[in-house]
Formats: C-alpha cells, structure tokens, sequence
C-alpha cells in the first residue's frame, strides 16, 4: 500500500534504523523512543491490525513474537524483562494503520495504565 507508513519503510522509500529482518518480517527502532530499546516488529505484508494478523496468518503471527524475543535478548533486556503491545484501534492508541509490535526494554515500565 503506497500511502502506507510503514509499507514504505518496508520498500526502503522512508530511511529507519533496521536492527533485524527476515523474508516476512522487518524490526526497526521507534522513531519516538519511550524507552532505551523501543522497537517496532511488523510484518512485511500488510495488515491493519494484530488480529487481522493473526486470522490471516497465525504462523507469522508467531513468527512475529519470537522475531520480538530474539531482539530481546540481543538488545539485553531479555533477563530484567520487557513489554510487548500491540496498540488495536483508535481507542487502544493505534496510529500507524500497518500492525506493528512495540518491543520496550530497557527500564522498569511501571503499571500498564495510568
Ligand atoms: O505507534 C506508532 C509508532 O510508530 C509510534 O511509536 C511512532 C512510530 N513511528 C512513526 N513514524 C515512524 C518512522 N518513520 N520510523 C520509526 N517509527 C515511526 P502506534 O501503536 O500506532 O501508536
């Protein structure tokens, strides 16, 4: 999709700092860092949300989630934790319309919601 953020992040059309990929799956640093290590985790294809995702293709889905965790562990936040979201909508605080996984670490991050 052309007018899609982060499907022209994908095509290399809008530069982002890439910390891995796979044939499906892109992972680059938030531009907006909420954290030391904030990372975002997409699929490559695009989908609206994480249950469009998961309905879709649930092994990428997976794949996904485990991309999140390898990245975890290389960015060293692995063993004192992290948050993974997935922020779905509107209301949930979704802003780019490409579903996207926030990988934070890095700090304690508190309670969920204020
Ligand atoms: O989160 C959307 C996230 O996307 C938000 O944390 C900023 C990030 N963002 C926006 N533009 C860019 C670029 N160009 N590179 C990297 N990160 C970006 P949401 O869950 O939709 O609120």
């Amino acid at each position: 999709m052309s007018d899609c953020l982060f499907c022209r992040i994908v095509e290399r059309e809008i530069p982002s700092t890439v910390v891995a990929e796979s044939e499906d799956l892109l992972a680059f640093r938030d531009i907006d860092p909420k954290a030391p290590t904030h990372v975002l985790v997409i699929p490559k294809a695009h989908y609206a949300n994480a249950v469009e995702l998961a309905t879709a293709d649930p092994a990428l889905a997976g794949n996904l989630l485990a991309m999140a965790g390898q990245i975890a562990e290389a960015e060293g936040v692995a063993a004192d934790g992290y948050r993974l979201l997935f922020n779905t909508g509107k209301n949930g605080g979704q802003e780019v319309f490409h579903v996207h996984l926030h990988l934070f670490g890095g700090r304690p991050l508190g309670p969920m919601l204020a």
